[in-house]
């Protein structure tokens, strides 16, 4: 040794600020098998997700509102932003190098990376702009995105996208709304990161979030009251009695209120929509999988949301989520009439 003296520098006391790059980092030093492929992944849907709320926030403005004039291959009216925002988060996960193949909800076909030297071991599902019917009145709406596990990145099959929620690797929201948060798991927990727009980071602002065992408050599209079946009647009799209702009409804001407040949310299948109206794959499991995280319990009705198994990639369910107790009442409802 020279001259030279050295201080040792004591990293991540946790008294100053936690990135979400920060948080990641540290995640995968804490599991010795971790390759880097995760946060890296993670580093591409967090650029995705701060772009997308720059472009929300400008929409007005750049003539971003409204129609494309087509419909997706749901038949649903596709907008502008919906495009782009499927756009830039497909563009950001094929270059991140880390993924195989993707699922969104505004392409027919899962996407497969053909160029092997791109291709990793993951497959993102993701809803790019969830809560169409908001954009142009300007209110909440959010990003949705689920991660599994490829079984062999040189060679993905169907069987791969077409499984069991429980076997979810990460999933998690960002919501563009009076701020712009990022609520993740990596299946150790649930923890939420804000925007700060002055220097472009998630920053870390509600950690460890556990949902209480039982809220005060239900969310459900009431408008549809009439073609529920009988159980989900009862249950919404039930619990108007008793809770204040609050309905958004965006899944990602409906679900962070739920997060934070706690309380009971649901999309119901009914006879209008027989199998429900939100996509199991980058809608249901992704969020049951957060609720889960968080203490909450997710359910069809008759069974626990995370052990469904789709049959094709848009496929959708009945789901009910939320605080343990709330989502207990509305399960008894269904068992009463068994
Ligand atoms: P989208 O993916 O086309 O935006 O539809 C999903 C949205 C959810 O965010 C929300 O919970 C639900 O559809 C609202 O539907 P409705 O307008 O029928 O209440
Ligand atoms: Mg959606």
């Amino acid at each position: 040794m020279g001259q030279t003296k050295f201080d040792a520098v004591k990293v991540g006391t946790g008294e100053d600020l936690v990135t979400l790059t920060r948080w990641v980092i540290a995640q995968q030093q804490h599991a010795p098998e971790a390759t880097g492929d995760l946060t890296l992944l993670l580093t591409a849907i967090q650029f995705g997700c701060k772009f997308v709320a720059s472009k929300v926030k400008q929409a007005g403005l750049i003539n971003l509102l409204g129609l494309t004039g087509t419909a997706n291959v749901q038949g649903e009216d596709v907008k502008k932003l919906d495009v782009l925002a499927n756009d830039i988060f497909r563009n950001s996960l094929i270059a991140s190098g880390k993924t195989c193949m993707l699922v969104s909800e505004e392409d027919e076909n899962a996407l497969v990376i053909e160029d092997h030297n791109q291709r990793g071991k993951y497959i993102v599902t993701f809803d790019p702009l969830d809560g169409s019917s908001n954009i142009d009145c300007g209110v909440s709406i959010g990003t949705i995105f689920g991660i599994f596990k490829v079984k062999d990145s040189e060679n993905p099959t169907e069987a791969d996208l077409l499984r069991c929620g429980r076997e979810i690797v990460a999933a998690g929201y960002c919501m563009y709304g009076s701020y712009c948060e990022m609520i993740l798991s990596i299946g150790n927990g649930v923890n939420g990161f804000t925007l700060d727009p002055a220097i472009g980071e998630f920053i870390m602002t509600h950690p460890e979030i556990k949902l209480p065992p039982r809220g005060k408050i239900y969310s459900v599209n009431e408008g549809n009251f009439k073609y529920f079946d009988e159980p989900c009647k009862k249950y919404v009799e039930q619990v108007k009695q008793k809770y204040s209702a609050r309905y958004v009409g965006s899944m990602v804001s409906d679900i962070h209120r739920t997060l934070l407040y706690g309380g009971i949310f649901g999309y119901p299948a009914d006879s209008k929509s027989k199998k429900g109206k939100l996509r199991i794959l980058y809608e249901v499991f992704p969020m049951a999988f957060l609720i889960e995280q968080a203490g909450g319990k997710a359910t069809t009705g008759t069974q626990p949301a995370l052990d469904l198994v789709p049959e094709h990639i848009h496929d959708r369910s009945g789901i009910w989520l939320g605080s343990k107790d709330d989502v207990e009442d509305l399960e008894a409802c269904y068992k009463e009439q068994q």
